[in-house]
């Protein structure tokens, strides 16, 4: 699949793409992003891309022209004739794991990262197709919510992570949080050990603990998360007895 990102500042992305687990995934083309530095669509000597709002007020507003464009370069550049244009907003539709395997079976999408206090509303009511925020606080710009999607969409491709079967034990997947992870030492140097279970090489039990404090944790955490998860019928008799007893 292929992302073309519109952004001011293109150079935020190169070290997320050639480090990590994810490195594979983009060098390997399986997840193609393309970046469009917004400045080389800017016609004046000084590339300016921003300027003062209409109507008065704080800060600047990103120009339609330069976006205008660079989307038509970008759509042109593109196999379908209407592709989707993410575009990273605090007033948008919260991201979510949904979101992702959504955008990872489809051909991709144009991901605009706006700056400023935002962009014209001209271009945002012709070319975007979905309004997309990280989450209720306040960042500078849409780059790490579009590498933040990047990142969740690149881990899911073939051969990225190490062991194939992680996706279905990870969180969210099943629609549980995670269960606790521990590794070496066995006890550290305070004494604090690791669960017993875990050293008694009975998989059956390990398997039904780890269960168990994934379904503690998200019952605590997250009860909308059991829900959901009672809701698509992935809670077994025996998760029901364990959340009923706690
Ligand atoms: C102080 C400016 N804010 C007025 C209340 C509006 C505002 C404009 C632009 C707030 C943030 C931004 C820049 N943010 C993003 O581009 C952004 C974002 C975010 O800030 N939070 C969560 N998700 C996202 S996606 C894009």
């Amino acid at each position: 699949m292929r992302f073309d990102v519109l952004t001011i500042f293109p150079e935020l992305f190169a070290p997320h793409l050639t480090h990590g687990v994810t490195r594979r995934a983009f060098e390997s083309r399986q997840v193609d992003v393309r970046l469009w530095p917004l400045r080389d669509f800017a016609e004046d000597n000084y590339r300016r891309v921003d300027d003062r709002p209409y109507g008065g007020g704080p800060g600047m507003v990103m120009l339609a022209e330069p976006l205008e464009r660079a989307l038509e370069a970008v759509k042109a550049d593109r196999a379908e004739a209407a592709p989707a244009v993410i575009h990273f907003s605090p007033t948008g539709r919260r991201m979510d794991q949904a979101l992702v395997q959504l955008l990872a079976s489809g051909p991709g999408a144009v991901l605009l990262c706006g700056r400023y206090e935002g962009i014209d509303q001209r271009v945002l009511d012709r070319h975007v197709t979905q309004e997309v925020s990280l989450g209720d606080f306040v960042l500078s710009g849409g780059e790490l919510p579009a590498l933040a999607l990047l990142d969740a969409l690149a881990r899911l491709q073939d051969g990225v992570l190490g062991d194939a079967q992680s996706h279905q034990q990870d969180s969210f997947s099943d629609g549980l949080l995670d269960c606790p992870h521990y590794s070496r030492p066995e006890v550290l140097p305070d004494g604090r050990e690791v669960p017993a279970v875990l050293m008694s090489g009975h998989h059956a039990d390990i398997r039904r603990w780890r269960r168990e404090r994934s379904l503690a944790l998200t019952a605590t955490r997250r009860p909308d998360l059991i829900e959901a998860a009672r809701a698509a019928g992935l809670l077994s008799k025996a998760d029901e007895a364990f959340l009923a007893k706690r």
